[in-house]
């Protein structure tokens, strides 16, 4: 649809045309129906007012038709809402294989943002127009919203685990950023802007803040400093498996069941490696719950992912040409797994 509706926020994503006309449906019928009902109710009231004090109404008899009307109408109206809607659902559920990462977390009362270079920004957020980009988003408190109305994108941040949301901006501008669950004094200062930047201009912003240190690269750092290393060894001979390879692909656990090792599955491997044991080893990995925060685990993680296998052009490799300086080998292209 693509046109502005007065009163609505701009649209800026190419979810918001899809999502706006599906809303002005439900408000056409909506209108429709509440008219029609409004309409009878006052007509029928004059019509069949009862005209004498001593006048008695004839008795009704069922009628098929009538019954079958109103009830057929209405059944193929909310098909028809149902099919739409999960059309619409699942185009925001399923991120586009070659989108940009980016981590978020929720906090009583911020946003803080990292991008897999590393920049860190909190309560705003610099994209690029016209990519996917993928945001991988946790509480480190209680729930929050992440409510972005230009993109039509609200979605709910948990603690203690990971969820996933995307969107690609169609226009460039800046746009409120709201926390839209309540979560304490100050939630109606949980706000911010997200900025949408020509690919060009944003390249320049990225290397502008460059600390040099990419996500994955401070996850490494983070794998020495807690010792993961001493189990996890790349020659395979330490007491845990290796994690080169695995992200992205199926992984055995020691019940049989086969899962595909993603940002949710290695941030549960780290703070509750109890949950999911990997055939052929033994439980003895210590929890680091609570002892490592939600931003060291997404750096974790983002390592992990480095890890992840044989490198395809990822949307690194697209967006690195105006400034390929700052595509450090760590963050640049990484596999996207299968499977997914
Ligand atoms: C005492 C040795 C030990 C330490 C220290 C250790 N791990 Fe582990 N880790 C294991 C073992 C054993 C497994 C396999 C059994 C299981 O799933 O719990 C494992 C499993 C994993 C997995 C799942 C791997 C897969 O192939 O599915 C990840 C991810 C992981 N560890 C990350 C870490 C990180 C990150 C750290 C440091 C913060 C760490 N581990 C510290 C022993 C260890
Ligand atoms: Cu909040």
């Amino acid at each position: 649809m693509g046109t502005e509706l007065p009163l609505f926020p701009v649209p800026a994503s190419t979810m918001a045309g899809r999502v706006d006309a599906l809303y002005l449906f439900l408000i056409l019928v909506s209108v429709f129906f509440g008219v029609l009902i409004a309409t009878l109710v006052v007509s029928f009231a004059i019509r069949f007012r009862r005209r004498s004090p001593d006048e008695r109404p004839r008795p009704i008899h069922g009628s098929t038709v009538l019954e079958l009307t109103w009830t057929l109408i209405p059944l193929g109206i909310v098909m028809v809402i149902f099919l739409w809607g999960a059309e619409v659902f699942f185009a925001m559920a399923r991120v586009p294989p070659a989108s940009m990462d980016i981590y978020v977390v929720g906090k009583r009362w911020m946003w803080k943002t990292q991008h897999m270079t590393g920049q860190r920004e909190i309560n705003e957020l610099h994209v690029p127009v016209g990519v996917p980009v993928k945001l991988t988003l946790t509480s480190e408190d209680v729930i929050h919203s992440f409510f972005v109305p230009a993109f039509r994108m609200k979605k709910d941040v948990v603690p203690g685990r990971y969820v996933t949301t995307w969107f690609q901006a169609t226009r460039t501008g800046t746009y409120h950023l709201f926390c839209a669950e309540y979560c304490g004094t100050k939630h109606s200062g949980m706000i911010g802007t997200v900025t949408v930047m020509e690919p060009a201009a944003f390249q320049t912003w990225l290397a502008g803040g460059a600390t040099g240190t990419s996500l994955a690269a401070a996850g490494e750092r983070l794998f020495q400093d807690l010792a993961c290393i001493t189990c996890h060894r790349a020659d395979s001979e330490g007491r845990g498996p290796k994690l080169e390879g695995v992200f992205g692909h199926p992984v055995t656990l020691a019940s049989g069941e086969r899962v595909t090792a993603d940002e949710a599955y290695i941030r549960e491997s780290i703070v509750n490696p109890a949950a999911r044991i990997v055939a052929g080893f033994q439980p003895v990995m210590p929890t680091y719950q609570g002892l490592v925060s939600e931003e060291s685990l997404m750096q974790l993680v983002a390592y992990i992912q480095s890890l992840g296998g044989p490198a395809t052009a990822g949307p690194g490799a697209a967006l690195a040409s105006p400034a390929p300086a700052i595509a450090s080998p760590a963050a640049a292209p990484r596999s996207r797994g299968q499977g997914r």
